[in-house]
């Protein structure tokens, strides 16, 4: 089977978020059929949908998967569950959040899973992250780059670029993954 560059998009507002998010990412990398190319940085972004909640981290990562879909979504459910994540009130705060966003250009529609993830291109919080790693990226429903999505959000989110992390490599992470941003 061959791998196909899958974005997922990471997000945490309680407890440690920045802390969670580095977890999620770990946990996604021990996924066995799956590689880290590249990380975005991390962002502290305003609340989007339900206001009264505290500010998220969020980034945004590239695998290559060696998975189905419907596999790799099983798997992040499974990843949110044993961090605890419970399903509250829609949009509301969450421990954990593992959102597939493009799996190589298929499109699925499907009750629980939709890929390309319907809202990415309203979310400056998705957008700014997928734009550091894949801004040349094209958007295989709407048929544009990261980068035109990016400039056209006509939605004021406020997002601010947390402090780069530690420079040490996830073990996951190859050499050209780095190059990527
Ligand atoms: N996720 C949501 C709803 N609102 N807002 C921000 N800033 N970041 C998120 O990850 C987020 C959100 C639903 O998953
Ligand atoms: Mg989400
Ligand atoms: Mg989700």
């Amino acid at each position: 089977m061959s791998k196909y560059p899958v974005f997922i998009g990471i997000g945490s507002n309680m407890v440690d978020a920045v802390d969670n998010c580095a977890k999620g990412i770990h946990e996604i990398g021990k996924i066995a059929e799956n590689r880290i190319a590249a990380i975005s940085s991390f962002y502290k972004t305003e609340p989007v949908g339900y206001l009264g909640q505290d500010w998220f981290v969020n980034c945004v990562i590239k695998i290559e998967a060696n998975l189905t879909p419907h596999a790799l979504f099983t798997s992040l459910q499974e990843i949110e569950k044993r961090f605890g994540r419970k399903r509250g009130i829609k949009w509301g705060p969450r421990i954990i959040d593992l959102d597939i966003l493009l799996f190589d250009d298929l499109i699925i529609n499907e009750k629980d899973l939709k890929i390309p993830h319907p809202r990415m291109q309203e979310r400056r919080f998705v957008l700014d992250p997928l734009s550091e790693i894949a801004g040349n990226l094209v958007h295989p429903v709407i048929g544009k780059t990261v980068k035109e999505l990016l400039k056209e959000l006509n939605f004021s989110q406020k997002v601010e670029l947390l402090e780069q992390r530690e420079q040490t490599p996830h073990p996951s992470l190859s050499p050209e993954g780095r190059g990527l941003r």
